[in-house]
């Protein structure tokens, strides 16, 4: 495993966060036209087809730059803060403008993403990137039928957490897990939170024993330590964890997380 995150870590650089395609230019078909030019292939020639548009740059900006996608997991005892990059939404093909979604084989899915050095996500990662969408419904939810779209998938960095998010005032402990009361103001802070100039927010979420994250509080000056206040409603479980972003956008550090239950 240690090697494949090597290989992950030296091949990215070269791909920076985007899309190795060409740039799209404006002799390539929009949607309505591409579609009528497929119509009436055989799946083999559409493929063909669909396959040499997507190498020609027949895609839309706005799915060029990757999103980053931010889990945590634990690997024989160290938790690792694993990142990967993802196009925005699934695979269309034509402009900004005039686009489409394109199903497509499995196999013609693994053909883009071998050229385009990309993985196609597995279940599991499809709801991470569900989870991490900032909008409800930018992305969708993995069902089978998705299997057919690609959704192109850098792993770039895999870095410890930096420190964990502490809770105030707890009743009590109990093997990790911090009992909070509920409907009275919790402290919950990121001591460890990075303070440079570049840092210009840090987010603090909650996710639900069931269901996806959702940020209880954002602190933008990290410079005086980082920390949020909020009130829990009775009955609530889950994790809290918190995550650094940088002015371009981009995360930096992440805390690791701590179990809460609240009475
Ligand atoms: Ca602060």
């Amino acid at each position: 495993m240690r090697s494949l995150f090597l290989i992950a870590l030296i091949v990215v650089p070269a791909l920076a966060q985007r899309l190795p395609l060409p740039e799209r230019t404006d002799t390539l078909p929009g949607a309505a036209e591409l579609f009528l030019r497929i119509r009436d292939l055989t799946r083999t020639e559409r493929e063909a087809e669909l396959f040499r548009q997507v190498m020609a740059g027949n895609v839309p900006r706005f799915l060029r730059t990757l999103a980053p996608v931010t889990v945590q997991e634990t690997v024989n005892g160290t938790l690792y803060t694993l990142r990967y990059y993802v196009t925005p939404d699934y695979l269309s093909l034509g402009s900004d403008s005039d686009h489409m979604l394109m199903p497509m084989t499995p196999l013609l899915a693994q053909r883009i993403a071998d050229r385009t050095g990309s993985l196609l996500p597995t279940p599991r990662m499809s709801d991470q990137i569900y989870a991490a969408a900032p909008l409800p419904g930018q992305n969708r939810p993995f069902v089978e039928s998705n299997r057919l779209l690609v959704f192109a998938v850098d792993v770039i960095i895999i870095e410890p957490a930096v420190g964990q998010v502490v809770v105030a005032p707890t009743l009590r402990e109990e093997n990790g897990l911090r009992v909070l009361a509920a409907n009275t103001g919790i402290t919950v802070s990121w001591p460890e939170a990075p303070t440079t100039a570049e840092v210009t927010r840090i987010e603090f979420y909650l996710t639900p024993t069931t269901g996806a994250p959702t940020v209880i509080g954002t602190d933008s000056t990290s410079s005086d330590g980082a920390s949020v206040t909020y009130t829990f409603a009775a009955g609530t479980g889950g994790y809290l964890t918190a995550r650094a972003y940088l002015t371009d956008g981009r995360t930096s550090e992440t805390a690791t997380s701590v179990q809460i239950l609240v009475e």
